[in-house]
């Protein structure tokens, strides 16, 4: 299964623009709301190397950017593409003793 999560605000334009954009490409999506959150905002700014503007769009942990790159992945006819990949599997970690 494809990995979307996208840290947004509620009152954030570009984020109902890339929200309404994965949902006509039927994606399920995990949305992180950093307006409150000191500490997810602090890992959405690590994960995308610097960048404090919302949205910022991960897919399978790879950083798309914000609505603008998005946009042109789909103008570029290569978001369906990306969708399409599965997520890899997190590793399993074995527990001593078991
Ligand atoms: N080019 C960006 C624009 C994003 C943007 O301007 N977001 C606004 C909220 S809708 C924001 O976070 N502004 C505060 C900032 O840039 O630090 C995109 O396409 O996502």
């Amino acid at each position: 299964m494809t990995r979307v999560v996208l840290y947004t605000t509620p009152y954030c334009g570009y984020c109902r623009a890339a929200k309404h954009l994965l949902g006509k490409k039927g994606v399920t999506f995990t949305e992180i709301d950093v307006s409150e959150d000191m500490e997810r905002r602090r890992e959405m700014i690590e994960r995308a190397l610097g960048r404090r503007a919302v949205p910022q769009i991960f897919i399978n942990d790879t950083h798309v950017g914000g609505y603008d790159e998005l946009a042109e992945l789909e103008r570029a006819e290569k978001l369906d593409a990306l969708l399409a990949e599965v997520a890899p599997v997190p590793a399993l970690v074995s527990v001593p003793g078991e």
